[in-house]
């Protein structure tokens, strides 16, 4: 559908058109609509922009990424439909894998997400090789059917907007799990060493801009970042910030609707 340029939520439904448009290809599954959906609404909470806090929790995520051993970026359909572009150049930039994990696995749909990687840029895409399959035993879904050359052997994993019990289970492999989640309040985010309360569209662009930045700093200082970023006090933060905004609105600073 052709979105008119005037229309006042213009982005917000050109975004949805690339998840319809990602369903109808079979990146995104038909739940991957309804996770958009949740999603939309926790980002009219944060006002659909970034906040300083989602800059901090950006900031230790690629910290994180810089001192990891082995870190890895798990993709599923909804961030491959909507940002795939810009996850190759984070992956690129941090020389870390993509690695396809799909909660709705099918193998036909892990190789239509695969070739929408690759057809952003992305060489090295791990998952799809039955040969270097392994399993995470705590989980009972299609999750998890991970790969021995990412997931299964990674010490820093990023899980962008995701479901909560995988999160656990990656946690009780002794792993550190950063996560990208507008809902403050999902398991995901409770369960994370790191949660990005934040859009990935505007996350992961972001992102690549701070790894930019944080690429040549020393060891001392992304420990130093990392060391000071708190994921239970970021995330009580993210709640104020949306308890304050719509006490605010509450409080007068609502639009009112002007009938010329
Ligand atoms: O592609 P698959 O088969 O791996 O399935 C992917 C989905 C997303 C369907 C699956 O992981 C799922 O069911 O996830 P949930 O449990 O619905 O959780 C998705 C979370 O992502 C929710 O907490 C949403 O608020 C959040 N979310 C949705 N869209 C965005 C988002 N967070 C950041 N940016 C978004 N654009």
């Amino acid at each position: 559908m052709k979105i008119p340029n005037g229309h006042p939520r213009a982005e917000s439904l050109r975004v949805r058109e690339l998840i319809i448009e990602g369903m109808h290809q079979d990146i995104v599954a038909k739940a991957g609509l309804i996770a958009h959906g949740r999603g939309e609404a926790f980002d009219y909470l944060i006002g659909e922009k970034t906040p300083l806090f989602a800059i901090e929790q950006q900031t230790a995520a690629i910290a994180m990424i810089l001192l990891a051993k082995k870190a890895i970026i798990s993709v599923n359909g909804n961030i491959a439909s909507l940002c795939s572009e810009d996850l190759v150049k984070l992956a690129d930039i941090l020389s870390v894998n993509l690695e396809v994990n799909l909660f709705y696995r099918r193998e036909e749909r892990s190789a239509i997400v695969t070739k929408k990687l690759q057809e952003a840029g992305a060489k090295n895409i791990l998952g799809n090789d039955p040969e270097f399959y392994t399993t995470i035993e705590e989980l009972s879904h299609s999750r998890r059917v991970v790969d021995k050359r990412g997931i299964f052997s990674a010490d820093v994993i990023l899980v962008p907007l995701e479901d909560g019990d995988r999160t656990m289970a990656l946690r009780r492999m002794g792993k550190k799990v950063i996560t990208i989640d507008l809902n403050p309040l999902s398991r995901t985010s409770i369960w994370s060493n790191i949660t990005i309360v934040n859009n990935v569209i505007r996350a992961i662009p972001e992102m690549v801009s701070i790894a930019e930045k944080l690429k040549n700093e020393s060891k001392e200082v992304l420990i130093e970042i990392v060391e000071n970023f708190d994921n239970h006090k970021s995330l009580q933060e993210s709640l104020r910030y949306i308890s304050q905004r719509l006490n605010d609105l509450a409080e007068g600073e609502l639009e009112k609707p002007k009938v010329e």
